[in-house]
């Protein structure tokens, strides 16, 4: 038996993701809502506000808002031991700014984990997943200004007092480490509300952006341990291996530092501190990151109890001599192949990855994503053969397998990304299809929003039955 009893199988979601419902039951504008739909090669437009004659597929998604007892009841017929998504921040602060909450936000998440206790799932929540309140970038710059501290702790607290008997697993930012692509416009506005100046250095925003999350996330462990000693509270990183493009030693340097670019996320939030090479970089760069007193003791005191990671993909880096920031530039890898979006598919880089995180961390991990996005259609049988995806999600549980049996990795759950079709975080696309359900709207947001699941929804429910034997 590899699979420890008591193992989490769920899946895993973003509110902004799939709740639409974006103005019912006071809910303010959030960064997801003045975004609009891209597609591949064709980025989302960030617009000012909300302007008219655009389609923003975040606005009603799948209108889980609405269909939440349905969706929960699927399922639970898939055997899910827990779901995870997340509060949208603007739900229960429309603004981010006020001083109480909305109380109909609260009732909403009150409710939909009723739901899901009523069927033996337990929650787990992400504080902050891609959803921040847009009124905090447009009067405060987002998470630049030092202010976003206390009102994140106050909509932490919040959360964890309401639902302290309902939610025991928290994690405070969904992948903290992808806002360290300054050069992605998208990342760092869905991350942390920044948009860069003209002129300014964007690593040296990019540090004090993140002191500034890394301090109120290590203050929101803090309430919240006090809230209820039993807390679970993680933190979320995307972890992509960075695999050497040949064995010449500079291939090897350049693909270990550019890994030090997200373990940098993982040191403060696991081990309590700045990492040297980071501290060097600072010096060296002539940065300087603005702390107040007590800002360090935080981070040591505030730290997290388990690593939450999402898995899609592995990378290739080769040294470049050219290379200011980065030593080394990036490759495609002949190994392995990617999907239609370019995400190089590598479930041994699953296990590789876990071991490195094991042995640096030494904390129990959460796998809260993982999965292929395909394009997809109903054959004449009404059903999704998604082949594909069975395959993938099989090589991949092969993986964790060894990861528990051979390597002795601690592992507490697995939840896939999208077990219900939703809205690309990354290009706003409908028809980029994670689910074991089906849902009938494509990107135009034309459908009748029907579910209906596919072949890979009794694969997995086998699979959850099996406790991951039967693969
Ligand atoms: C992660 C995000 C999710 C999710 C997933 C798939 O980066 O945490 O919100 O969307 O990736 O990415 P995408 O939707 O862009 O295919």
């Amino acid at each position: 038996m590899s699979f420890p009893k008591g193992f989490l199988w769920g899946g895993a979601v973003a509110a902004h993701q799939l709740e639409g419902g974006w103005q019912e039951g006071g809910k303010g504008i959030s960064v997801a809502d003045v975004m609009t739909v891209g597609g591949p090669g064709k980025p989302r437009e960030i617009t000012d506000g909300v302007l008219p004659g655009k389609i923003y597929p975040n606005h009603e998604a799948i209108e889980f808002y609405s269909h939440y007892k349905e969706d929960i009841a699927l399922l639970a017929k898939l055997g899910f031991k827990c779901f995870r998504t997340s509060i949208a921040w603007t739900r229960i602060f429309p603004n981010g700014d006020e001083l109480e909450p909305n109380e109909e936000g609260l009732k909403f998440y009150d409710d939909l984990f009723d739901e899901m206790h009523k069927y033996g799932m337990e929650p787990v929540i992400t504080l902050s997943h891609f959803e921040m309140p847009y009124h905090l970038v447009k009067e405060y710059g987002g998470w630049r200004n030092r202010k976003l501290v206390d009102m994140f702790v106050r909509f932490a607290v919040t959360c964890f007092e309401r639902y302290k008997d309902k939610v025991k697993y928290w994690m405070t930012f969904n992948e903290i480490n992808n806002q360290r692509n300054v050069d992605d416009a998208f990342a760092p506005f869905t991350n942390s509300g920044v948009l860069y100046q003209e002129g300014e250095d964007r690593y040296e925003v990019l540090y004090q952006v993140a002191h500034h999350e890394f301090v109120a996330s290590a203050k929101a462990v803090i309430e919240g341990h006090k809230i209820n000693s039993d807390f679970q509270i993680g933190c979320m990183l995307a972890m992509s291996p960075v695999y050497p493009a040949t064995s010449k030693p500079l291939d090897q340097m350049a693909a270990l530092k550019e890994m030090d670019r997200t373990f940098y996320y993982g040191d403060v939030q696991c081990r309590g501190h700045y990492p040297q090479y980071m501290l060097k970089e600072w010096e060296n760069r002539g940065y300087h990151i603005v702390m107040e007193d007590g800002d360090l003791a935080l981070l040591e005191a505030g730290k997290v109890d388990y690593f939450a990671l999402s898995y899609y993909m592995s990378f290739v880096s080769e040294y470049d001599p050219n290379g200011k920031i980065h030593m080394g530039k990036e490759v495609p890898n002949p190994y392995v192949k990617a999907s239609d979006w370019g995400w190089q598919i590598d479930p041994v880089g699953l296990r590789y990855m876990l071991n490195v995180l094991a042995e640096r961390y030494e904390l129990p991990m959460m796998i809260v994503e993982n999965g292929i996005g395909l394009h997809e259609k109903p054959a004449e049988d009404g059903v999704v053969h998604d082949d594909e995806r069975i395959k993938y999600f099989a090589e991949h549980i092969a993986q964790m397998k060894d990861a528990i049996e051979k390597d002795g990795i601690t592992l507490m759950g697995y939840c896939p990304w999208g077990p219900i079709d939703l809205v690309s975080a990354s290009t706003g696309e409908m028809e980029k299809r994670y689910g074991f359900i089906y849902v009938d709207k494509n990107n135009k947001g034309e459908g009748t929003l029907a579910r209906s699941p596919k072949k890979s929804f009794y694969w997995y429910q086998k699979v959850i039955a099996s406790n991951g034997e039967d693969l």
